[in-house]
């Protein structure tokens, strides 16, 4: 029996009949095969690796009796068999995945972009738009880093929380209906033992969420044990402080169950979903003694690190052993029915691997007939048809080919051609056309290519008037985010010191009164799980504005940025999005910690979000309006030192758009081209006033956004008239200032329009120490700006420009 601690009463809906038990036997017997064909599948070298969820079929049944429509789930790569029960994955699905088939129709998850068993069911169509959340069953889409589904889930839930207190969200029944939806998280024992985890049960804990963790225990993690993992050994005994006292404190609801029975298991989901959805009170069941009888996945064996009794203790606890022997026992089904049904689905499940093979194969096949075809055509005229048909048997004799064999083979045979005749011209066509289309099989979708991407929303030019006032910056700041609260009842401003404080530089101060505890919300410091908070919230048709409170703290969420948000809809191919803007403040306030600029790591890791710098509360206000009407992600870094500096507010400050790529010349010169952004272009301002004196014209440009870079090639156009250029930022060197390096010399070309070598000036190597001082000392100051500079037109003109300083 579930050691259910609460024990609430379950649904009259759910119906079980001896037909329902069997047809759920059925879909995990038939996981189990797809299990084992999908081994050997890898195996023999037809897919690249295998994982699968051999092991833990008999839960995930139960969790799929529980799940509903409107319900999302985040896991990880053990659930095949919860996605067949529901419907959201079939076996043919599965094995296209497996195969890497890159096309959606066969690989909706992914279109053969992620590993096999990394799930996801389309919640956005291919024209952009959101399909029927609130009326489908739903996946978020699988990651493998361990426990990187975690932060996720936490938005994903606190969404339904929202949708039920919001009167303001009422109308949105393609999103919600009252905010029923649970977030269904998975994830294996050992993964417990990452810090997102514990993060994101106590976030889910402080929110009162409906959020349900499934904890898939086969005692592992790959080869170490639990008690390597976990205090105790036993992750359900360290929970219990987590455990809620009803009527007295917030808290989960914690059940243990075994993984092998069926009973139990159903009774248990279907209690503990009863109470989460209704109440939300978020639960955890901590499903135990689960196996893995094909081992941890294609590669290693488990024989290697688990002992000969353990692995007869997994025998005997085979979770569809053990529900067939209870089948039997209680005369739902009896041994000749079960045999007869099993091998009936031994069959469908090779049929459908079989089918989802061909499928993979006809379209390479076809381009392979067109290759030889081609290469064919070559041999018979070239005097070195040996080597072209050696290439071509090659190719013709080979089972499991690949695309980029072809591209391979194809280059060989041009290599091998002496002249440029018809057949080689259409060979060159050939593979030219095969190169573009796997180019876009593979990386479409890394931005959005909606009506709605940030790239396609029109400018909107600030208007600025005899009335308009002269403010702080962070009230320039203040008054765009509540004309945008206004303007849009989904957007939500969350982070720590958000709420109550208004932020730690008061540009959402008086918000929370105005628009409610829940639209402009406090979150604990958590900077991973406010990050995955936002990114379940935005796949939800949310628009929430997520503040990390220093830029130096955006590496604690770094990782999640990274892996989930960044990446969500290029391996969705579109199927995906969280359109989550990142507010936060950087560059220049004080120490090593609040006055990074860790840009380069930032835009390396992070392509897929857009990264803007606006240089003051003005052009920030401007980026929020164009974000908020797009649905492409993206991180706003403000200016720290910005908010106490004088600006005018100007009149349209509720829509003024200001364009992503775009830079903006902010001194016209001639002489020479200074490239930066952010803090720096104060500093730069500063140093080419000072460089005028002594007859230096600068020319400096603001690029406003690192990704997208210069979209319009504003800076080569630049250097055309002054054919020198000094890239300035406080990354350290050859950090953010090597990127736009790169952009500028190889992107534009603009290395054909130097008179100068190009040069970079960036903080020091060392992070930027305290104090006055210190920080001139490691950041670039107008005399190092002006020094560089100037040395610059020296080597150029050392008679016009003399080392007056050195
Ligand atoms: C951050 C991270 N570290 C390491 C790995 C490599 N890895 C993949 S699965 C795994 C073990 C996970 O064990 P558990 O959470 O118990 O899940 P199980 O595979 O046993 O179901 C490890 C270490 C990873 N994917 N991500
Ligand atoms: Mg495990």
């Amino acid at each position: 029996m579930p050691q259910a601690k609460q024990s609430p009463q379950p649904p009259s809906s759910v119906e079980f009949t001896a037909a329902t038990i069997i047809e759920d036997y059925r879909v995990g017997f038939r996981s189990r095969q797809a299990s084992i064909i999908g081994r050997k599948e890898v195996l023999t070298g037809k897919a690249k690796f295998g994982i699968f969820g051999d092991g833990k079929e008999v839960a995930q049944l139960a969790m799929a009796r529980a799940f509903r429509k409107g319900d999302i789930r985040s896991g990880y790569y053990r659930d095949q068999t919860f996605m067949f029960a529901t419907g959201m994955a079939d076996v043919e699905q599965f094995f296209a995945q497996l195969y890497a088939h890159n096309d959606i129709r066969f690989d909706p998850f992914s279109a053969g972009r992620s590993m096999n068993s990394h799930f996801g069911s389309r919640m956005v169509d291919e024209g952009g738009a959101w399909t029927d959340l609130a009326d489908q069953y739903q996946s978020s889409s699988d990651i493998s880093p361990t426990g990187s589904q975690m932060p996720r889930l936490v938005g994903l839930a606190y969404a339904s929380k929202l949708f039920r207190e919001l009167p303001e969200l009422r109308e949105m029944q393609q999103f919600s209906r009252n905010g029923d939806e649970i977030a269904w998280g998975t994830i294996g024992n050992a993964s417990c033992a990452e810090g997102m985890f514990w993060e994101a049960v106590n976030a889910g804990g402080v929110l009162g969420i409906p959020m349900l963790i499934s904890i898939w225990d086969d005692g592992y993690g790959i080869s170490v044990p639990n008690e390597f993992q976990i205090t105790k050994g036993d992750i359900s005994a360290v929970l219990t402080g987590f455990q809620r006292e009803a009527g007295r404190t917030n808290g989960y609801d914690i059940y243990t169950v075994k993984g092998w029975d069926y009973p139990s298991l159903c009774e248990t989901f279907i209690n503990a979903s009863a109470v989460v959805r209704t109440e939300h009170v978020p639960g955890i069941i901590h499903v135990v003694d689960l196996t893995q009888p094909l081992g941890h996945s294609t590669s290693g064996s488990q024989e290697r690190y688990k002992s000969r009794e353990r692995l007869q203790w997994e025998e005997s606890f085979d979770c569809l052993v053990r529900m067939r022997k209870w089948m039997v026992d209680q005369g739902i089904a009896s041994p000749d029915a079960l045999n007869d049904y099993e091998a009936e689905d031994r069959d469908s499940v090779r049929a459908a691997q079989r089918r989802a093979w061909e499928a993979y194969r006809a379209p390479i096949d076809a381009e392979k007939a067109e290759f030889v075809a081609l290469a064919e055509g070559i041999a018979a005229e070239s005097a070195q048809r040996e080597t072209i048909d050696t290439v071509i048997s090659e190719v013709s004799r080979s089972q499991a080919i690949f695309r980029r064999d072809l591209m391979r083979s194809a280059l060989n045979v041009l290599a091998a051609a002496e002249r440029r005749t018809p057949n080689v011209e259409a060979l060159i066509k050939w593979r030219k056309d095969l190169g573009e289309a796997g180019a876009e099989r593979i990386g479409s979708h890394l931005h959005s290519e909606s009506p709605q991407a940030a790239m396609a929303v029109q400018e909107v030019r600030p208007v600025f008037s005899e009335s308009s006032p002269t403010l702080n910056g962070f009230e320039i700041i203040n008054a765009c985010f509540d004309a945008a609260m206004r303007r849009y009842p989904t957007l939500m401003l969350m982070g720590e010191d958000v709420g109550r404080l208004g932020d730690v530089n008061q540009g959402c101060a008086g918000l929370q009164e105005k628009y409610g505890l829940h639209r402009v919300a406090d979150t604990g410091i958590r900077e991973c799980t406010i990050l995955g908070q936002a990114i379940g919230m935005a796949m939800r048709g949310l628009r929430p504005i997520a503040e990390i409170q220093y830029l130096d703290y955006i590496l604690y969420a770094l990782q999640i940025m990274s892996d989930d948000l960044a990446s969500l809809r290029w391996r969705t191919a579109g199927g995906q999005r969280a359109p989550v803007i990142v507010r936060t403040r950087g560059h220049r306030l004080e120490g090593i910690w609040h006055s990074g600029s860790p840009m380069a790591g930032i835009i390396n890791l992070i392509r897929g979000i857009y990264v803007c710098v606006p240089r003051n509360m003005t052009q920030a206000a401007g980026f929020y309006n164009t974000l908020l009407q797009s649905d492409d992600p993206a991180v706003v870094i403000e200016v720290l030192n910005a908010y106490r500096a004088k600006e005018q507010r100007p009149d349209n400050i509720h829509e003024f758009a200001v364009p992503l790529g775009v830079p903006e010349i902010l001194r016209q010169g001639d002489d020479l081209t200074l490239v930066t952004y952010g803090a720096c272009c104060r500093i730069a301002l500063e140093a080419v006033e000072l460089l005028k004196t002594r007859g230096i014209e600068v020319e400096l440009i603001d690029v406003q956004t690192l990704l997208p870079f210069d979209v319009n090639g504003m800076v080569v156009k630049s250097l055309q008239k002054t054919n020198r250029v000094l890239f300035l930022d406080e990354d350290v060197p050859g950090g953010a200032t090597a990127y736009l390096m790169r952009e500028v010399l190889e992107t534009q070309q603009g290395y054909e329009w130097l008179d100068s070598p190009p040069r970079t000036l960036s903080a020091k190597p060392h992070r930027p120490a305290y104090g006055s001082d210190g920080d001139y000392w490691s950041k670039p100051s107008r005399e190092d700006v002006f020094e560089m500079v100037y040395s610059m037109m020296h080597e150029a003109e050392p008679g016009r420009f003399p080392l007056f300083f050195q």
